[in-house]
């Protein structure tokens, strides 16, 4: 295929829109610029591939396909049928899972798909048959309660916020916080690690009905050999949310005891991080949850998007290809070359170092909160997001860390001399800027001062970092 094809195709779309709402067209351009000209270090984003963004602008988009493949609330879902079942093939090949169920619409749903099988699951078993009926479907308003009751449990186990895991695991803004009484485990305050016996004390004491594994600002492996064993030992449900190292786990980086999918009874994951494809979530699971599971939709979700499973299994197809493999690794090797650099130049990192995409900077040690830090970065042309550390002072909003991750640059083609450079740049704008003060004179954790010449500067010598790597190369839209 001709790198014209890629201009040729956005070009078109852009005129095609264009006469209608050339606001909208201005805007998806000017996006495409600001990508190309930041150096985009959040560890969650990343960079779709042509094929991936293109499969998603179509007429599947107009098509309702409530329910599972073959098993449709609509007709006319053939070809929905063909993309669905093509991406699952490639979720269970690329992952050695029994089941996958793509629909999901994002992480969050994805987990919300996951939580409501295994309560389902748990209800249905002895319970049901207790109760004679058949599914959970068929429970009275007041059976249902009953059962809740009953059982006594809906207890989770999750990694803390602040020691890197999701609110998605139970804690309060989002709605697994009320449907769950949710304990935290957290790490080791001297090493920043995973102490896996004081979550396996945490887990005997609280009996959770679901362990659940998985961070989005964790930058260790994770041993879910031994996490599973912990919920086999008080007979939770062992869950892992792997949207953040999805990538490392297609690409073979992590593995053995390392790769959450043959220890978990249910994984969950979004498909647009590490992974590299389009905005939205996946469940995979072992055989005994896959009908909980895939009632998904209408249970939980809204309609699924068949234009969004189309650029899944596109995706999902471009990361079963041998260079994936040496995408993930080099996604790695960069972050370690990233902690290098910050290290070797006076920076603390949470637990000293990395061993996945990701890279959390202690920002306290530049007299700096990370909303101060993460606004003086971004005036510098270097997008990163502010996140709590472990027991963070200035909690969850104003933070005292900088995640940064390296999937959407190592798509670029930089390199570990790049992620040195970009050591620097970080730590040059880091130094340079100091915390400012509120109008009465007591310090802000959101004003800062820093010399707007030295943030165009930097803001230069990022784009000149990436000229060399030019981002969608095959796409030129004059
Ligand atoms: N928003 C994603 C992240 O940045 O980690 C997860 O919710």
């Amino acid at each position: 295929m001709s790198r014209n094809a890629e201009s040729t195709a956005f070009r078109s779309a852009l005129e095609v829109i264009r006469a209608v709402e050339p606001r909208v067209a201005d805007a998806i351009g000017a996006e495409l610029t600001d990508q190309r000209e930041s150096l985009k270090l959040i560890a969650s984003e990343n960079y779709a591939s042509p094929a991936t963004l293109l499969a998603m602008g179509n007429w599947f988009s107009d098509k309702y396909a409530e329910g599972t493949v073959g098993r449709r609330f609509y007709a006319g879902c053939q070809n929905v049928d063909t993309v669905e079942a093509l991406a699952a093939e490639h979720a269970r090949e690329l992952f050695g899972a029994a089941h996958a169920y793509v629909q999901p619409h994002s992480g969050i749903d994805a987990n919300l798909v996951a939580f409501w099988a295994v309560l389902a699951d748990r209800v249905e078993s002895p319970a049901l048959k207790k109760a004679q009926v058949r599914q959970v479907n068929d429970l009275t308003e007041a059976d249902w309660f009953a059962l809740r009751r009953e059982l006594g449990n809906q207890r989770m186990l999750g990694m803390s916020l602040d020691a890197g895991g999701h609110l998605t695991h139970g804690f309060r803004p989002n709605i697994s916080g009320k449907m769950f009484d949710q304990r935290s485990y957290g790490t080791d305050p001297a090493t920043g690690l995973i102490d896996y016996d004081r979550v396996a004390e945490a887990a005997r004491e609280f009996k959770p009905l679901i362990l659940v594994g998985g961070y989005s600002a964790y930058p260790r492996k994770v041993n879910f050999r031994i996490l599973r064993e912990i919920a086999d030992s008080v007979g939770a449900t062992f869950m892992v949310d792997m949207a953040h190292f999805a990538g490392l786990v297609a690409g073979k980086v992590f593995t053995g005891d390392f790769d959450p999918v043959p220890h978990a009874h249910i994984v969950t994951t979004t498909t647009h991080k590490s992974l590299r494809g389009p905005r939205g979530g996946m469940v995979l699971c072992q055989p005994e949850l896959a009908d909980q599971v895939d009632r998904g939709c209408p249970m939980v979700l809204g309609g699924p998007l068949p234009h969004v499973m189309a650029a899944k299994a596109v995706a999902l197809a471009e990361a079963r290809r041998p260079d994936f493999a040496d995408y993930a690794q080099r996604i790695v090797d960069n972050a370690q070359a990233l902690a290098e650099g910050l290290l070797s130049r006076g920076a603390t990192l949470v637990t000293g170092g990395t061993d996945n995409h990701l890279v959390l900077i202690d920002v306290s040690g530049y007299e700096l909160t990370g909303r101060q830090a993460e606004q003086a970065l971004l005036d510098s042309g270097i997008v990163t997001n502010r996140n709590s550390v472990p027991q963070d002072p200035n909690g969850a909003w104003y933070t005292s860390g900088i995640r940064v991750g390296t999937p959407a640059l190592t798509t670029r083609g930089l390199g570990a001399a790049e992620m040195d450079q970009t050591a620097e740049l970080i730590h040059t704008v880091l130094t340079q800027t100091t915390a400012g003060a509120n109008a009465d004179g007591t310090p802000s954790k959101a004003k800062y001062n820093l010399d707007a010449g030295l943030a165009d500067k930097v803001a230069r010598q990022a784009t000149d970092l990436l000229a060399t790597y030019p981002l969608y190369p095959g796409i030129d839209l004059t």
